[in-house]
């Protein structure tokens, strides 16, 4: 059976999400993102509300919902701003599912279940200085030392660095091995010689934090890694394909936010006698975003659709990512189009969602790694081989 609605539990999330992100993103965010203010009183809300851990099952302290209702989530939040998307994307989509799919059951307990409240925070590291793209290079060490690991390293451009408790790191054990070296680690802040620091200088999301974390002879328990040793790359990837999911969710909500402020720009400013949106030449920009949203909704809900059946999904989700997130950037560049000199001034909001939608098609495989990805599967180079653990179906007893 094919069914493209919404259930009555989604759409009434669908509307809880929506009227948050009226009262309590909107009305700030202008200000926020001007004095590079991540407001996690926000982030407190979304927790009470079940928000940070929507699709994690109600036995490890989630809302128990489906994987499709994390992508409403997303794409309402990112409607307000692609900060608190963020936060939701790191926490949720790239380490409490990961804990998830991968974690012993002394791990979800300790870690998952404060996690999906909202109780903790949760980031994800990855990339380094000198490996972004190249995932299989980092540089971060791990030595094992009796029952624990000593790390050393850094990772960059990590997001909520400065507000996470618990960090998924990746470091190499083997860096002979190269990828098959690397392993996984629930690092927590409190544990000595772990520093974060913010970064300056960012073209968007100011009004998200994003930071280093550098460690320093890190003493972690063996018991916090995450897998076996030498599965960190497979962890890493199969975490990608949470994250990816919620960037193109949220890449749709920001899509939409670009056609409600075009639509209203077009029926009030008038040039030539008429509204803008009797110009063919415009219509044709905010048709073009139309059609970018519906395109992506249809990507971001097929992927949610294979998540419930708990089969594998990184070939549909890299194209919904890429997909999603060339047409939240397109979007915006021509929502600035729309409204002109005015759209050039934070006068509206238009200029903050062509900053904030560059990082989308960078985060998470730029736009030129899935552009490989969907060549390498058609051409039959690329073929997904089945893991021994998968993210849980999704049970809708
Ligand atoms: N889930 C589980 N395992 C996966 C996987 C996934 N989604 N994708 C790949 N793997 C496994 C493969 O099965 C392979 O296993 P074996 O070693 O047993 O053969 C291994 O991981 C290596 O995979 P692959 O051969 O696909 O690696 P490549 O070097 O060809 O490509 C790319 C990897 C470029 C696709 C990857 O490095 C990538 O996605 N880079 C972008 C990183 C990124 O998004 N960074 C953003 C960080 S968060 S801001």
């Amino acid at each position: 059976m094919l069914d493209f609605s919404l259930s009555k539990e989604q759409e009434e999330l669908q509307s809880l999400v929506r009227r948050f992100t009226k009262a309590e993103i909107l009305p700030n965010i202008q200000k926020w993102d001007e004095e590079h203010h991540f407001d996690m009183g926000v982030v407190k809300k979304l927790a009470d509300l079940g928000l940070m851990g929507v699709c994690i099952p109600e036995e490890y302290g989630g809302a128990g919902m489906d994987y499709n209702a994390l992508a409403i989530v997303c794409e309402e939040l990112e409607y307000g701003d692609t900060a608190y998307r963020t936060a939701v994307s790191v926490h949720t989509g790239l380490n409490s599912m990961t804990l998830l799919q991968w974690g012993t059951e002394e791990q979800k307990q300790k870690y998952l279940v404060p996690q999906a409240k909202g109780e903790k925070l949760g980031a994800f590291g990855l990339t380094e200085p000198d490996a972004g793209s190249d995932a299989g290079s980092i540089r971060t060490r791990a030595v094992r030392d009796g029952d624990s690991y000593i790390l050393n390293g850094s990772k960059i451009w990590i997001s909520m660095a400065d507000y996470a408790d618990n960090f998924l790191i990746f470091a190499s054990v083997d860096p002979e091995k190269k990828h098959r070296g690397i392993s996984a680690f629930i690092v927590e802040r409190s544990f000595p010689g772990v520093t974060t620091r913010p970064l300056k200088g960012k073209l968007g999301i100011h009004g998200g934090d994003t930071g280093e974390v550098i460690l320093t002879d890190v003493r972690v328990p063996a018991a916090n890694r995450l897998g076996e040793d030498g599965e960190g790359f497979k962890i890493a990837m199969s975490a990608l394909d949470n994250g990816r999911f919620t960037v193109a969710a949220g890449a749709a909500g920001l899509t939409r936010a670009c056609l409600d402020a075009s639509v209203e720009y077009a029926h009030t400013r008038k040039t030539f006698g008429v509204e803008i949106g009797r110009h063919q030449l415009v219509q044709q920009m905010i048709a073009k975003m139309e059609a970018g949203y519906q395109t992506s909704k249809l990507l971001v809900y097929k992927v949610g659709w294979l998540k419930n059946q708990g089969v594998r999904n990184t070939r549909e989700c890299s194209l919904a990512k890429w997909i999603a997130s060339d047409v939240a950037y397109q979007s915006a560049s021509d929502a600035v189009q729309v409204h002109g000199a005015y759209g050039y001034s934070n006068e509206y909001p238009v200029e903050r969602f062509l900053r904030n939608s560059k990082a989308l098609v960078i985060y998470e495989g730029t736009r030129e790694i899935h552009t490989v990805m969907q060549a390498e599967y058609a051409l039959g180079y690329r073929e997904d081989k089945a893991l021994n653990r998968m993210l849980p179906a999704f049970d809708a007893k």
